[in-house]
This record gives structure tokens, C-alpha cells and sequence, in this order.
């Protein structure tokens, strides 16, 4: 259940309560393919209340995200231990010797002592240097146990509070389960009216994992869909608005991406209101359900696997 919790700014962030007994901000701030990461940080935290922001080691913008926070800590707007931060570890670190070693790579160029949640980015591992698509040989095995159990470690040794995963499947979900001594407090998937993917969705709430929704916003084509417009022009409110309110009301936290202040404070103005049951449903009913993003460009090859589609990616459960 979302939980209103007041900060400092001019509007309740609604948050999520994890396993773990932390709390998740409804909405954060995403970083990938991000212009000017620092600046965006700085003003998403500052000017448009943000205190969630999202990152990864592959983004490459830790330095600028890190100079972010600290610029908006120093501007006395908030305390660390009232910030969110996440961050990811990339899958050419995906053995367990390098969890730990790649962690304290990403707290050092963040310039923090601790993450709030670090998760596994997606579940492949790849050899340095991988090109994208993978030649022959360098998709390698991934021992999912052994990078948990040191993920694990970093909770225990307070360099992390929560752990959690992205991009996984059902079966990869059942296979982490099966062994996770800590369990994942978060999973993190592409999810917006037009991919729901209501399966992982419903998995994750019954084991009790919050859902953070990456691309909220879809693409274009679903900032356009008439049944957004319609329901954003009954509400009064934009697309982009409606888009986060209906992660939020789904029980999902959300991470939209954007670089300018007045989108940013936009996309974080989705709290106090609700979207009618009826908008819900139709919101939840659009039929043409697709990805944005497979990973197809990142780990398939076609001719030597071992991965030769996103179907097999995905392990046929698209
Ligand atoms: C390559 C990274 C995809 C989005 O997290």
C-alpha cells in the first residue's frame, strides 16, 4: 500500500513500503541517456522535489549524478537519509568475485557510503568488451546464485539496504526464489498501458517484491494512443501525468526520465489525485501490447546464442 509521507516541498510524495521495512518514493528520477545528468539530478531534486533517483554503472553518468545529490545536499535542501538512490551492476561484472569490487567502484564515483538499492541490471553476464549484438563467445554463463549470495553480503554489511533485480522472468524469478536467502525487495521491469505485463507483475506481489516501472511513459506512439489523450483530457491533465498516476495506482513506484524542469515537475505532480476506475480500466485494456526495449541489441546472436532471439531471452514468456 502507498503511504504519504511529507516532505519538504510543496506537494506529499506518495511512498512504498519494501520487505525490508524502507520506504520507496512513488517517483524518481531516471538517468539513462540522460544530457546532462548532474544538472537534471540537481534540479529534479531541488526545483521539482524528486527523492528517487535512478542510475546504473552502464549509464556511465555516475560521476555527474553523484556531483548532482551532492550539490542538492549542500544546498541544505535535504539530508542523504532522506534521498533514494539506486543503482545497478552491469553484466560484464556478473561472477561473484566482481560484485563487490564493482559496487565500491559505483559508491565512489557517486561519492556515497551506502546505496539504498542495487540490482542485478539484467540476468546475463558478458565478457569485457562485449560488442553489442555479442560475437560468438561472449555471452558467458551466469552463476545467478553466486553473484546473489554477494549481493546478500553487501546488505549484511550495510554497504546496500535493499536488493533486488531487473528485466528478469518468471522463471528466473522462481529460480532466485529458490535459493535467496535475502529476499529480492525490489524488481525493477519496462511497464506502461501498452507493455503491462500483468504476469511478473502479479508474481512479484505475491512474494511480496515492489515493482519499479522503467519507460512509464512507453514511447510516441503511446503518448498519443486516443485512449491516453482521452482519459489525460477528462482529467485534465497531460499525458505524461496520467502515465505515472496509473504505475503509481497499479502499486508500482516509477522512474520517467526528463531534462527539463517543468516536465520533470510534471511527471511528479501525480499525487493528491486518482484516476476513476473506469479510466483505470480502460488505460489497462489497450490491446496492442509491446516492449520498448528487449535487450535484443545487447545479447542476442543469431547465428551462435546462446541466445539467438528475444523469445529465447525472455524465455518465451512474450
Ligand atoms: C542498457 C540499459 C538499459 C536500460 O536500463
Amino acid at each position: 500500500m502507498a503511504q504519504a509521507a511529507f516532505i519538504p516541498h510543496e506537494q506529499k510524495i506518495e511512498t512504498f513500503k519494501l520487505t525490508s521495512g524502507n520506504k520507496i518514493p512513488g517517483v524518481g528520477i531516471g538517468t539513462w541517456k540522460s544530457q546532462s545528468p548532474r544538472q537534471a539530478v540537481y534540479t529534479a531534486i531541488v526545483e521539482a522535489g524528486y527523492r528517487h533517483v535512478d542510475t546504473a554503472a552502464e549509464y556511465g553518468v555516475h560521476t555527474e549524478v553523484g556531483a548532482g545529490i551532492k550539490e542538492a545536499i549542500q544546498a541544505g535542501v535535504l539530508e542523504r537519509k532522506n534521498l533514494f538512490v539506486t543503482s545497478k551492476l552491469w553484466c560484464t561484472e556478473m561472477s561473484p568475485e566482481r560484485v563487490r569490487p564493482a559496487l565500491q567502484q559505483t559508491l565512489e564515483e557517486l561519492q556515497l557510503d551506502y546505496l539504498d538499492l542495487y540490482l542485478i541490471h539484467w540476468p546475463f553476464h558478458l565478457k569485457d568488451g562485449a560488442s553489442s549484438p555479442p560475437k560468438a563467445g561472449e555471452v558467458l554463463d551466469f552463476d545467478m546464485e553466486g553473484v546473489w549470495r554477494e549481493m546478500e553480503k553487501l546488505v549484511r554489511d550495510n554497504l546496500v539496504k535493499d536488493i533486488g533485480m531487473c528485466n528478469f522472468t518468471l522463471k528466473k524469478l522462481d529460480k532466485l526464489l529458490s535459493f535467496a536467502e535475502i529476499k529480492p525487495s525490489v524488481c525493477q521491469m519496462e511497464m506502461h498501458p501498452g507493455w503491462r505485463n500483468d504476469k511478473m507483475l502479479e508474481a512479484c506481489k505475491k512474494h511480496g517484491i515492489h515493482v519499479t516501472a522503467y519507460s512509464p511513459l512507453g514511447g510516441k506512439e503511446l503518448i498519443e494512443n486516443p485512449a491516453v489523450q482521452k482519459v489525460a483530457g477528462k482529467l485534465n491533465k497531460s499525458p505524461a501525468q496520467v502515465l505515472v498516476r496509473w504505475a503509481i495506482q497499479r502499486g508500482t513506484s516509477a522512474i520517467p526520465k526528463s531534462s527539463s524542469t517543468d516536465r520533470m515537475k510534471e511527471n511528479e505532480h501525480v499525487f493528491g489525485w486518482r484516476i476513476p476506475d473506469e479510466e483505470f480500466q480502460i488505460l489497462s485494456s489497450i490491446p496492442d501490447q509491446k516492449r520498448t526495449l528487449d535487450g535484443d541489441f545487447l545479447f542476442v546472436n543469431e547465428t551462435d546464442g546462446p541466445y539467438k532471439s528475444a523469445a529465447e531471452l525472455w524465455d518465451n514468456e512474450i
